[in-house]
Parts: C-alpha cells; structure tokens; sequence
C-alpha cells in the first residue's frame, strides 16, 4: 500500500468573456444605442474541507484541474453567463503551497475552512458601459481578464487533537474504533495501519478528533518503518495517548523506546502532553508488568484498559477532553516564526483608490467600485442614481475632497466620468 499524502497539480481558473460591441436596431432607429452586453466572469477553484475524507487519493489521478470560463457577453445589453467555481474537496490538515513561488496558499486547518487557490478572470464590459453624453455610440468593449493559473503541491499534515502514538499492534485502530465511528483496519500483525485514519470522538457534550497512527518502531527518528512520514503526522497533534501493550515482555522498554523516537523528531514531540494508556489488561503477564511500569515511574498517572471489549476508556476519553481544553493548536504557520508569507482567502479588497492625474482630473479605482460601474446600466436613470448613492454611502465625495478635489474637476471611474460638485458638509 502505498502512502499518499503529497499530490502535484496544475490548477488553471476560467477566464473572463469578453464584452461585446453592439448597438440595437430599432425599425426607425438604427443605431439605436449600445447594447454590447458584458462577459460572464470565469470560475474560480476553491479548496474546502470535507471531513468524510482522510486522504488527496482522489487528487491523485487529476494532474489537472480546470474551471470554465465565463461566456462572451451578447446583444441587448445581455449578460454573459458567469462559470461555476469548481470545488476541491480536501481532508482537514491539507495545505496547498504554490510551487513557483513556495509560498503556502492555504492551510485548511479548521471544518470549515475553505480557500480561493485561483481566482477566475473577470468578464469584460460591453459597450452600453461607455455611453456618455459626449459619445451616445461607443464603439469599443473591454475584454475578459485571465484566469489565475497556479502549480501547485497539495500536502495533507494531519491535524487531529489527539494522537495514538505506540509500537505496531499495541490496539490502537481497535481503540479508534471502539470509541468513534470510524472503521480502520485491525489485524494481529505489525503495520496493518499504514495511513492514519481519523475519527470523531464524542464525551458528555463535546467532541475532539482523534487520529489512529501508524505504529512506531526503534529506529523511527533516523527514517526506519516510514518513520519520518509517521512521525510527521504526529507534529500537529495537541495530545498524544501513548498506548502500551501491557502483554508484551517488557512494556517499560517499549514506552522508553517510544518517547526516545519522539524526543529525537526535530521539534521534539516528546514535549507534548502525553496519556498513558496501559491496553491487554486482559494479558496473562499484564497484572505483573503494570506493577514494574509503576515501579519505575511512580508519579505517573497511567489509565488501564482491555480496548477489546471497550473497558477503562471512558476515564481516558474524559481526561483527554479535559487536557485540550488548555491546549494550543500547533499550526504549521506561526507569524512570528515563519519565513514565507502565508496567503489565505483573498482580502476584502479597499473600496476604491484616488489618483490625481493634474488638471482637475481624478481618476478612481478599486474592485468595489469597478464591480459598481459594471452592474450599472447608464442608460437607465434609476441605475444612475442608484449607482451614484452607493459611490455617496462609500463616502467617495468626502474622500475626493479631502485628496484636494475642487467643484468642477472631473472624475474617471474606468471610462464614465462625471464632473465634481463639492456641495460642502
Ligand atoms: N487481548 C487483547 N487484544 C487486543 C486488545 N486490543 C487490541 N487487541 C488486538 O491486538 C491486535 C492489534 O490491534 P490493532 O488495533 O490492529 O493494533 P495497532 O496498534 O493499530 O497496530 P498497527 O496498526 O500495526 O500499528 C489485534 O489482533 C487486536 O484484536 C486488548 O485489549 N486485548
Ligand atoms: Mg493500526
């Protein structure tokens, strides 16, 4: 079986359709005004988390993704149809960094995470937008705007609040499975889990994820048993349960062994707050190797259990609830710490941006805006006007004016302009 938890995509947005020039054609009236419709804008490729899944599996076969572009506006001032965004479905954990620029794009650390990794290019406008009273038949449109095209290395570090950390075969995909709904294999020889499986585990009135590891053997920290790719889904767990196979001959080597893997893992996992579950109570020798465990650590608290038939968890279950409480996240990006920019969702983009161009003439610019002027239809007097309170609400005016803007300079927003009327406070 193979471990796949690193996926290489190309991802490529739709682009913008062009707006369109056209004029109407009316029986006594033939050029009876633009009437270009504007482009559809492009689809965009969004990454969201799904918690039904544990693995980029389905990633895997798709060396590309691509979403559809927006139409090309049509006559009759008519819209072209904008593209649906297309949806990538990740499990919690994943992180997606671009490859060109190695930076993180998105670390989709929470349920509800989502991300826009390649925005979809934006629809031109048509010419209807460019009338004024200067020019009633414009002749010239805008074209779409590409789609963002991004390579990308989609990585899943699994994020999980609790981790069950132990040797192979010490139970801990039959204590997954006893204590969330989640179905991993089980089997009575070493490295049946391969992968690491997460389940939703439920105490009295909350929940916390729990993450069925690989098993760790000797040797982990330098490489041995996919040590590193074991090891490594460990870093984001707050709480780690140790278990222990208290049948086995000397379980007090095998916790050592364990936490000697964990202290030479860079960042030392040995600090994280550990459980310590003493699991086979049932074992014949299980009684006896209990009392040598205790001898040797006194002032630990360990918590016994036959995960079998689901006995003793319940203490366990409880104290790990309590534990995270106080516990921090460990995201991968600290903004103290980190070197590289992470970029999340897209900024709220600023309303607008003022530029003196000399002359008395201004020209305004920003997304909140262009998006304003281009669900305006300006040969429609209530469009005008609505398109005018909103630039007010937007507190344009009062912006120009503080920028130096006098009664009777003229304001380019893209093509429109309209003549400044300072009617004071
Ligand atoms: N007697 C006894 N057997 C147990 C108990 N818990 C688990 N087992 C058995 O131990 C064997 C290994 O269990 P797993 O849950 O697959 O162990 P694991 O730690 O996930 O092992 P790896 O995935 O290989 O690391 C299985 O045959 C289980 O039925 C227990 O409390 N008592
Ligand atoms: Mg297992």
């Amino acid at each position: 079986m193979q471990f796949i938890d690193k996926v290489k995509l190309k991802l490529k947005a739709g682009n913008g359709g062009n707006g369109i020039v056209a004029f109407k054609h009316e029986k006594y009236n033939p050029l009876g005004g633009p009437s270009g419709g504007d482009g559809g804008n492009g689809g965009s490729i969004i990454f969201k988390v799904d918690t039904n899944k544990s693995t980029l599996l389905d990633l895997r076969y798709s060396k590309m993704i691509r979403a559809q572009d927006g139409e090309n506006g049509k006559g009759n001032n008519m819209f072209g149809a904008s593209s649906d965004d297309v949806i990538v479905k990740v499990p919690l954990g994943t992180i997606v960094r671009d490859l060109d620029s190695d930076e993180i794009v998105a670390d989709l650390n929470t349920l509800d995470s989502e991300a826009v990794i390649c925005e979809g290019g934006k629809g031109g406008k048509g010419n209807y937008h460019f009338k004024s009273s200067r020019n009633n038949a414009p002749d010239h449109c805008t074209l779409g705007t590409p789609g963002k095209e991004r390579n990308v290395l989609v990585e899943l570090k699994l994020l999980a609040d609790v981790g069950l950390v132990g040797l192979p075969s010490v139970g801990k995909s039959t204590l997954l499975s006893v204590v969330s709904n989640a179905r991993p294999e089980i089997a009575d020889y070493p490295f049946t889990t391969l992968k690491p499986q997460l389940g939703m585990v439920k105490v009295g009135d909350s929940s916390f994820v729990m993450a069925d590891l690989p098993g760790l053997i000797e040797g982990a920290s330098e490489g041995k048993g996919l040590g590193h790719e074991f090891l490594k889904h460990i870093e984001r767990c707050r709480l780690i349960i140790h278990v222990l196979d208290m049948g086995r001959e000397d379980p007090v080597n095998d916790y050592e062994v364990i936490n000697e893997e964990l202290k030479k893992y860079p960042g030392n996992l040995y600090e994280r707050p550990q459980i310590v579950l003493a699991n086979k109570m049932d074992q014949d020798n299980a009684e006896e190797n209990l009392r040598k465990f205790k001898e040797k650590y006194p002032d630990l608290e360990v918590f016994e259990a036959i995960t079998l038939i689901n006995e003793g968890l319940q203490p366990v279950l409880y104290k790990a609830k309590d534990m995270l409480k106080d516990l921090p996240q460990f995201p991968l990006y600290d903004p103290n710490k980190a070197e590289k920019k992470v970029v999340y969702k897209y900024e709220e983009p600023k309303p607008f941006e003022i530029y003196n161009e000399g002359n008395g003439i201004w020209r305004v610019e920003g997304d909140k805006v262009e998006r304003l002027f281009r669900n305006t239809n300006f040969n429609d007097e209530d469009s005008v006007l609505r398109f005018s309170r909103a630039l007010s609400k937007m507190k344009l005016d009062e912006a120009l004016r503080e920028k130096g803007c006098k009664d009777g300079d003229q304001v380019f927003i893209e093509d429109y302009s309209f003549d400044f009327m300072d009617e004071g406070e």
